[in-house]
């Protein structure tokens, strides 16, 4: 693949802070527009729904890039979308892959791997929308696809890792020493009941790969327990092992009374707690309350921002730095193995291939 053009797009990106080892853990600078502004490299993106639409609207604010298809059976949807960009809309993202120099996957889940495959076969930088598959098996597929080809191209949408709150507490962590105890809490606001299996592989990853990421450790086992209430999950709490020796606990409420996302973390030399969301605080008649809101997506308008300006700074920097397919993996595995935890009602081991070389530089 010839090196996507985003040369003036990178002046004003300052390096991200990264681990010992590499790994980035925060990219909360700015990419101006240049006097240049000229649209040069073409991104493809697949799906439309609330995501695909937030990336193609990014996107489309960073001079340097352009997106240059958009790609949903929805035909309404994609023509709107298009026509809001001044793009093009096809129906089947196949069709466009081949005109485009990077590609961000934002479709139902099940059709994420076909999509992640046929860039990783062209060498196309991807972005691909979390779960990074539904089947783990199709998960290994991008991974030995990926180090067949000896170099990353695949992004994971694990979003948190850029998040201001989060990348504060990994901060934090730099100089606290080795991890202990991770504890996060999410809260949903979903009113249609799930199963558990899908709670964990399209919510839960997400604190799945904080975990993973803050303790710069892998889960090696997973213990489930779940709350149901009138014959539906409401609560489902993981218990991990962590191969450093410290543990984690995820506990996430389905049907919360707000949304919320937090995490706390324990180590050697002191703890840290995510800061609170700047929101006002109102007093009135004797109270003070604060508004929680309900929906997962306005708390990371920012962070999705910041996301795609770091993805496309990569490219340009032409190196693969975010979340990696091996982390779409370990993410995956954790959540098939809680899934056989829930049944079992035992603790169940993680399994893990040997990580590739390629993303020996990456964390955990
Ligand atoms: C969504 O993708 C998220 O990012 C939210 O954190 C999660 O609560 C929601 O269930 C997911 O669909």
């Amino acid at each position: 693949m010839s090196a996507p053009a985003f040369g003036h797009l990178s002046s004003s990106v300052s390096s991200p802070r990264t681990s010992g080892d590499g790994h980035m853990t925060a990219a909360p600078q700015e990419i101006e527009r240049g006097s240049d502004a000229r649209p040069t490299s073409r991104v493809g993106v697949i799906g439309v729904g609330g995501m695909g639409a937030c990336h193609a609207r990014n996107i489309a604010d960073i001079a340097g890039a352009e997106v240059t298809w958009v790609a949903d059976p929805d035909a309404a949807a994609g023509q709107a979308l298009a026509n809001e960009l001044g793009t093009r809309w096809v129906a089947d993202g196949n069709e466009m892959i081949d005109d485009c120099d990077a590609l961000v996957v934002a479709c139902p889940e099940e059709y994420h791997s076909g999509y992640v495959l046929a860039a990783v076969d062209r060498g196309l930088p991807v972005l691909c929308e979390k779960p990074l598959t539904v089947e783990l098996a199709e998960a290994r597929a991008i991974v030995d696809a990926e180090t067949a080809r000896g170099a990353r191209v695949v992004q994971v949408g694990f979003m948190r890792q850029y998040d201001e709150r989060h990348v504060q507490v990994a901060n934090a962590l730099t100089s606290l020493g080795e991890v202990n105890h991770v504890r996060c809490i999410h809260r949903n606001t979903k009113s249609t009941p799930r199963p558990v299996l899908e709670i964990l592989v399209t919510s839960m990853v997400h604190d799945i790969h904080t975990v993973r990421w803050l303790s710069q450790s892998e889960i090696v086992s997973v213990s489930t327990s779940t709350v149901h209430r009138d014959g539906v999950p409401r609560m489902v709490v993981l218990s991990c092992r962590l191969d450093n020796g410290g543990v984690a606990s995820i506990e996430f409420d389905e049907a919360a009374t707000g949304y919320e996302v937090s995490v706390e973390v324990s180590a050697q030399d002191g703890n840290v707690l995510a800061a609170e969301p700047h929101r006002a605080l109102i007093r009135n008649r004797g109270a003070v309350s604060s508004k929680i809101g309900d929906d997962w997506f306005s708390p990371f308008l920012d962070t999705y921002r910041i996301e795609m300006r770091d993805w496309l700074a990569s490219i340009v920097a032409g190196e693969a730095r975010g979340p990696s397919a091996w982390d779409g993996l370990a993410a995956q595995s954790v959540a098939t193995a809680a899934a056989a935890s829930e049944i079992s009602g035992h603790s169940e081991a993680v399994t893990l291939p040997d990580r590739p070389a390629i993303y020996q530089g990456d964390h955990s």
